[in-house]
């Protein structure tokens, strides 16, 4: 290794902690110094590699072959370390075991498998808006829609019973945490993990589930032999960790982006109520913005050559997601939320054969709620100074104040 690095010019080095708390509140200062510094970066404090370029970040999420997932996605390297629950078959596996559950998983939330959840969906958005705007024109934009909307249609479509169901975003949250170092926001999620952990795994058993959600149809490709019994619980598993606090930030990311809109984004809530159909765009545009996931892990599988440099074999490469996201070489104007650009090709649900399984049930609810909200609310901003949430891994807000004007009906 050492004539490798003597062979090759001064990799440049960063000693930033990435899941620091002055970070996590504003990632954009480091996400611009590690592009600047290199397409790839060596971040001293944990002794890992970095990719903050979209050149880099994308390349890396396409080539499973030399970047693995198996060794886990966060900093903890599984070759070494054991891993705080069973792996992910799906997150934390490399072909050719990741593929029967992703296919099995790919079909169960596929947009024709939703097609059966879209008019329930887009009423219960009506219904729900109606009662947050029936409780007066200020509201807390994240409690009252990002976390009730997920919150009132995804368990139900999953088909988990109502009791417990508070445990799935301090879960979530925890689960996100774990894909960082052992810092602060890890050790305060850990006295919880083990009643979290096992209210999450009752939840998977075949006996547990409704017979017409997407766990009784994991279960039913145990069945048809696509996958095993065994693994069936397991992806059901991945539906509830990765399922709940990432629609709920995403959502959150876009009424922010709304709400703030008379300042930095001119008339883009103009825009969605004159055409709904923007919904969609608008989600996507603010998964870009503000990349709710902002960073996961890869592990080199044999010397990687980045451009004058190489990744060792075994090492680990933190993938900047958000700063890919907004790095001028890819995006005209990276900072604004700006619903005509064509936000496709963005590296918030990740690429290539890990890209989110579940980005079709994430955008059909950012479409039902952002319709309904549209169609009542013809003028919303910020009610008040917001607060972000902290976690290792997700960009997400705990309050967003907001104050609407209702519009005609
Ligand atoms: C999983 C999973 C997938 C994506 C993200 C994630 C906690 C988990 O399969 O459990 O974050």
């Amino acid at each position: 290794m050492t004539a490798t690095l003597n062979s090759t010019p001064t990799l440049p080095a960063n000693d930033a902690d990435p899941f620091g708390a002055e970070v996590l509140e504003d990632p954009l200062p480091l996400h611009a110094a590690l592009r600047e510094a290199g397409p790839v970066v060596h971040l001293t404090r944990y002794d890992v590699y970095a990719f903050a370029r979209y050149e880099q970040v994308h390349a890396a999420l396409v080539d499973w072959q030399g970047f693995q997932s198996a060794a886990g996605v966060g900093l903890s390297n599984f070759r070494y370390e054991e891993p705080w629950r069973p792996p992910s078959l799906l997150l934390e596996a490399d072909p050719p075991r990741h593929d029967a559950p992703r296919r099995v998983l790919s079909r169960v939330l596929g947009p024709r498998a939703l097609r059966r959840l879209r008019e329930g969906w887009l009423a219960d958005a009506e219904e729900l808006v109606e009662q947050v705007l029936g409780g007066g024109e200020e509201f807390d934009a994240v409690s009252a829609l990002a976390q009730a909307f997920p919150l009132r249609v995804f368990p139900d479509a999953v088909g988990i019973p109502q009791e417990g169901r508070e445990n799935l975003l301090p879960y979530g949250d925890h689960a996100f945490n774990a894909f960082g170092p052992s810092n602060d926001l890890v050790a305060e999620g850990a006295p919880r993990v083990a009643e979290l952990s096992a209210w999450v795994d009752a939840q998977c058993a075949r006996d547990v589930l409704t017979d017409d959600g997407f766990g009784a149809q994991i279960w039913a490709a145990s069945d048809r032999g696509d996958i095993t019994p065994e693994q069936a619980p397991l992806v059901v598993r991945s539906l509830l960790t990765a399922g709940v606090d990432t629609t709920v930030h995403g959502l959150s990311a876009v009424l922010y982006a709304f709400a703030t809109a008379a300042a930095a984004h001119p008339q883009q809530w103009d825009r969605l109520r004159e055409q709904p159909s923007l919904a969609r765009v608008a989600f996507d545009e603010a998964v870009r913005w503000e990349s709710p996931v902002q960073t996961f892990f890869r592990t080199a599988t044999c010397d990687v050559r980045v451009g004058e440099h190489v990744v060792p074999e075994g090492r680990k490469i933190l993938m900047f997601l958000g700063a890919a996201n907004r790095d001028p070489r890819r995006w005209a104007d990276p900072d604004s939320f700006d619903l005509s650009r064509d936000p496709s090709g963005h590296v918030g649900f990740g690429m290539g054969i890990h890209q989110c399984v579940g980005q079709h049930v994430a955008r059909l609810e950012a479409e039902a709620l952002l319709t309904a909200l549209a169609r009542r609310v013809d003028r919303i901003e910020l009610a008040g100074p917001t607060r972000r949430h902290h976690n290792n891994t997700l960009r997400a807000w705990e309050s967003i104040p907001v104050r609407v004007r209702l519009g005609r009906r």
